[in-house]
């Protein structure tokens, strides 16, 4: 029930974004203080509306938006929209066909989040083509968040997941001649950031996210990155928005990444302002950036979009019903 309602309006300070001008109504519901944020108002706000990393994310979006239109949940369709990639053998940062680690096994991590806060994750998962739907299952079956490594595995197995070899012939063919040059160093470029991490919103403004990846190719055994971490390859809060990373994953998750965009769009910053945002941070903290790709992708509550990264390049498909088109996020860097 609630008692009282005070609405103000106050300026905050954000850092590099300056000083915003936002609008906070606050309720008290039940002797709890709820925060809603009024502003900034939408600009655009045709939902539902799906929106993901890099250039796979076109036709993810395009099988999200297919399962939209046939009566799916957002949920139904984030899942659905990144499997498409998980399941690309072309595709060599996600699932299968996914790059190996430098000993040569494919290591995948995944993570989803509903509007609710709910949320399930695999990390270090080998052998299993959709660790995104595995991910969905520790979700709404288990009493946990996250299930890693072989525990992971036996989970999927246990709930019909079938083992699957995910080494392509052109993944191994590209870890040997690596093999031959490397050094055994782990490869941070351009070239290697490709995860998957897509976000919605319904036309009831209900959110849902999934961030899916093999992680950066050649890494050491056993290393997980920020993907399947809820808060850094992903976060959502439903009454704020939800945000989601690609990029180098420890520098993502050195900043709690997602958690930090939905907390910004909170403060009053629009999607683009808050990945900027975050994006400086991460390069505050690093003295080194070559080679150190970050980009955000945001969505508010409203479906209000934008994106960001430290180097020129990132871009992200956005789809509507009748619509999917890519857009090219603004950055700090030029490579
Ligand atoms: C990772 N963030 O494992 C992932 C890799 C990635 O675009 O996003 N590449 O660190």
């Amino acid at each position: 029930m609630t008692k009282t309602r005070r609405n103000f309006i106050k300026t905050a300070g954000l850092g590099a974004i300056g000083a915003t001008l936002i609008g906070c109504s606050e309720e008290i519901t039940d002797g709890v203080i709820q925060a809603h944020v009024i502003g900034p108002k939408p600009s655009d706000s045709t939902l539902p509306k799906i929106i993901s990393t890099w250039s796979h994310g076109y036709s993810a979006n395009a099988e999200a938006v297919k399962k939209l239109k046939n009566g799916g949940t957002i949920l139904d369709a984030v899942e659905a929209g990144v499997k498409d990639s998980e399941s690309d053998p072309e595709n060599q940062s996600v699932g299968l066909g996914g790059l190996p680690d430098r000993d040569g096994h494919v290591t995948l991590d995944a993570c989803i989040m509903d509007h609710n806060s709910k949320c399930g994750a695999v990390s270090f998962l080998q052998h299993i083509e959709n660790p995104i739907a595995v991910a969905r299952k520790v979700m709404e079956e288990t009493p946990h968040v996250m299930l890693s490594g072989k525990g992971a595995l036996e989970f999927a197995l246990d709930n019909g997941f079938e083992k699957t070899n995910l080494l392509t012939a052109k993944s191994k063919t590209a870890w040997e001649e690596w093999k031959l040059k490397s050094e055994y160093q782990p490869i941070i470029n351009r070239e290697n950031h490709d995860t998957i991490g897509m976000l919605g919103i319904d036309s009831e403004g209900r959110l849902a996210g999934a961030c899916t990846t093999s992680g950066l190719a050649y890494k050491m055994h056993g290393r997980v990155g920020d993907s399947p971490i809820i808060g850094a390859g992903l976060f959502i809060d439903g009454d704020v928005g939800a945000a989601c990373a690609t990029g180098v994953g420890e520098a993502v998750i050195r900043i709690s990444g997602s958690a930090i965009v939905v907390e910004l769009m909170r403060s009053g910053a629009t999607p683009e302002e808050a990945c900027k945002e975050a994006v400086e941070r991460i390069m505050r903290k690093h003295e080194d950036l070559t080679g150190m790709q970050v980009g955000f992708l945001a969505l508010d509550k409203f479906g209000n979009s934008g994106g960001y990264s430290i180097y020129a390049g990132f871009n992200y498909a956005e789809a509507t019903l009748d619509r999917n088109e890519m857009v090219s996020a603004n950055y700090f860097k030029e490579w």
